[in-house]
């Protein structure tokens, strides 16, 4: 197979970096040099534009900046040619981390001691150990078994849901529909890592918040969400937040990005916001997996971490 060219298309992304480094390798256009361009074989893409990849005739794979792949079928007219999503070890780690922060700090009373401080008030609430408290995540794929492995190595709970039966050692597991209410009801803190889907989206909801365990030693349930902001219902998290049903949530994505001035969110005491934050896509650990993976499909080799398109993710 001949070296293909990379049409690079990121909305809301700045291409310089990308552009630099995938070009160490191969011929990059952008748009809208690129658009219709029968030389480009490659597509590398964050939220493209409709319509643009089909304009493309001899495309021959999509390869999304990202782990989530929402943003490329938000496109009517994607063309039926493999997609690759991102799974990189420093992705994982950056998750890993805002995981473990977002679980300790709520843990460890974080919004109590930030309230505290600056009325000086000396109180110390009641310390539990880890292993009180129950984290479930939501996703135990990638991302979420990372997460899983740092959460048990500090002592917590680990629960995890997914789609099919995940196994995983000292992990408390569960799949599919049957399994998502025991999942809830032996969860304290809830911290969601799935994709965007037609069957994920708006799942987290006030009926499903209501379902986390509630005799905890946090003193009520917590919501980490660094999945999708569409999964959620922002309305919801804060009716949970103001009738108890939830006391404390860490969101890094939302329904709408960048979150509206106008949310609530942004100044409840009790939500911690960050800017979809949580893993951001670096180039420099990126493209050098981009680019030995189509050298290798240029060989003849299986591309890997492949999207099932029916599955969505
Ligand atoms: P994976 O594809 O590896 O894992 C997805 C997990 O979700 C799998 O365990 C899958 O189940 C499960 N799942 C999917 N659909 C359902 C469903 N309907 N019911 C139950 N479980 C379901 O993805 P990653 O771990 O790599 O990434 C997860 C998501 O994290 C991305 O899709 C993206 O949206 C988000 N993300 C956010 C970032 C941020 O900065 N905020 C950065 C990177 C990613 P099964 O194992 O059975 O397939
Ligand atoms: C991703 C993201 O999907 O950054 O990788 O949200």
């Amino acid at each position: 197979m001949e070296k293909g060219r990379i049409l690079l298309a990121l909305t809301g992304i700045h291409p310089r970096r990308w552009r630099e480094l995938l070009s160490a390798e191969r011929e990059v256009a952008l748009e809208p040099e690129g658009a219709s361009d029968p030389s480009i074989t490659y597509a590398v893409v964050w939220k493209q534009r409709p319509n643009l990849l089909s304009s493309l005739p001899n495309l021959r794979a999509i390869f999304s900046i990202g782990a989530g792949v929402d943003h490329i079928f938000a496109d009517p007219t994607l063309p039926d040619v493999p997609i690759v999503k991102v799974v990189a070890d420093n992705l994982t780690q950056h998750m890993t981390e805002y995981v473990v922060w977002r679980v300790l700090d709520h843990h460890r009373q974080g919004m109590l001691y930030r309230s505290q401080q600056p009325k000086k008030i000396w109180h110390e609430p009641p310390q539990r150990p880890a292993g009180d408290i129950s984290v479930g995540i939501m996703g135990l794929g990638t991302l979420g078994r990372a997460a899983a492995s740092a959460l048990l190595s500090l002592g917590f709970a680990v629960n995890g849901w997914s789609r099919s039966d995940r196994p995983m050692q000292g992990v408390s597991t569960y799949s599919g529909e049957a399994g998502l209410i025991p999942f809830l009801n032996a969860t304290d803190i809830l911290v969601v890592l799935l994709p965007l889907t037609a069957q994920t989206q708006g799942m987290i909801n006030h009926g499903v918040l209501k379902e986390l365990r509630k005799r905890n030693g946090l003193g009520g349930s917590v919501l980490i969400n660094a999945g999708r902001g569409r999964l959620q219902k922002d309305a919801d998290i804060l009716r949970a937040l103001e009738d108890g049903t939830l006391k404390e949530a860490s969101l890094d994505v939302f329904e709408v990005e960048p979150l509206p001035k106008t949310s609530p969110l942004w100044s409840h005491p009790k939500v911690f916001v960050t800017p979809h934050a949580a893993a951001t896509s670096d180039p420099v650990h990126l493209v050098p997996i981009m680019l030995r993976q189509m050298a290798a499909f240029e060989r003849g080799e299986k591309l890997d971490n492949l999207v099932d398109r029916k599955a969505g993710y």
